[in-house]
């Protein structure tokens, strides 16, 4: 794509700086929280390693854009400003939490951010994507829809669906492919014929933006700013971010001993170390303050434990409430 670059200021560097360990340090407590079984669940998908492209991303959209996503879903609402606090007493699964406990860790979500969740079905999410934006094309809003999925959901039939119908109906939406090299523990080129996925565009007409390297919070930033504006524009848009998942693909699976030198090669390029990079790089000074962001963070997440540890939990009305619809006929 045409390359325009946005100008990043200091101040919100910091603050991608800040949502980044941020997202570290609510994901590294939900993993101690999941093995002391405060959190439960048999699955727990964390976005370790992610975190650059989650922040980036979401920084390109305005306040009345959509957000949509899979599993591995905490970091993407923090990055979309959901309070700490309920978000830790949903994991919790507490009548506090965003969705009022309801959700947890997979199905978590907050309208007043449109953000829409957190999906468990690979894939799933995608149709609904395609949904929202029909919604806002329909209405001429001029909403853009910003679908992350991962590698794996490109190879089943919503991605082929909703792509298609994205493309046909000239739909406001950036598909964002997290492309983290693995489907649970398959390898993208294994699974895919075409590894490079976001080449997948070609075939259904849409604006192919290219891969963009996932651990660079200003160029994932970038990327998806374009990406965004185009779509609000044009429509569809495909995208295509490269990173990597720390843990396992839930935290019971730490299959890694065959994994352990790809791990240390990527966690030299953490988005942690690239981001601060980039400050130091750019501004003097500026350790004392990246310092202080960390010990403000560990703050913050020992405050929304504690609340989600003091947190009720749902009531039995609190349960059924918007599962049951009262029969309209008695
Ligand atoms: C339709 C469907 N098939 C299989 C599964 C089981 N499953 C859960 S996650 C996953 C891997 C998905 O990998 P990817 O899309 O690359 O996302 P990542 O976990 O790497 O973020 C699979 C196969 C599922 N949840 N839904
Ligand atoms: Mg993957």
């Amino acid at each position: 794509m045409a390359t325009q670059k946005v100008k990043v200021d200091k101040a919100r560097l910091l603050d991608w700086y800040r949502q980044i360990v941020l997202i570290r340090e609510f994901e590294d407590r939900c993993d101690e929280l999941y093995r002391e079984k405060k959190i439960t669940g048999v699955y727990l998908h964390l976005y370790s390693g992610h975190e650059a492209t989650g922040v980036g991303a979401v920084a390109a959209l305005q306040e009345h854009d959509h957000v949509i996503t899979a599993y591995r879903d905490h970091g993407i609402a923090l990055a979309r400003g959901v309070d700490p606090n309920p978000l830790m007493a949903e994991m919790m699964g507490k009548r506090t939490g965003v969705s009022g406990g309801k959700g947890g860790s997979m199905h978590l979500a907050s309208r007043e951010h449109n953000f829409w969740g957190g999906y468990a079905i690979v894939g799933g999410h995608l149709p609904l994507a395609a949904g929202i934006a029909l919604e806002s094309r329909y209405n001429n809003k001029d909403a853009v829809v910003l679908c992350f999925l991962g590698d794996g959901a490109t190879n089943n039939g919503y991605f082929h669906e909703a792509v298609n119908l994205s493309a046909v109906w000239d739909l406001p939406v950036v598909w964002l492919i997290e492309n983290n090299l693995y489907g649970m523990g398959t390898p993208v080129e294994v699974a895919s014929g075409q590894p490079e996925l976001h080449k997948r565009a070609i075939a259904y007409g849409i604006k192919d933006a290219g891969r963009v390297d996932g651990q660079n919070v200003v160029e994932v930033y970038e990327a998806a700013s374009e990406a965004v504006e185009y779509a609000r524009k044009n429509g569809p848009v495909l995208l295509e971010a490269i990173t990597f998942r720390y843990k396992g693909h839930g935290v019971s699976d730490r299959a890694y001993s065959e994994r352990v030198e790809e791990l240390a090669q990527w966690q030299a390029r953490d988005p942690i170390i690239v981001t601060r990079e980039i400050l130091t790089g750019r501004f003097k000074n500026v350790e004392a303050e990246l310092d202080k962001i960390d010990a403000e963070v560990k703050t913050i997440i020992d405050r929304a434990v504690e609340y989600a540890e003091n947190s009720p939990a749902p009531t039995y009305e609190d349960l059924i409430r918007n599962v049951y619809v009262e029969d309209a006929n008695g």
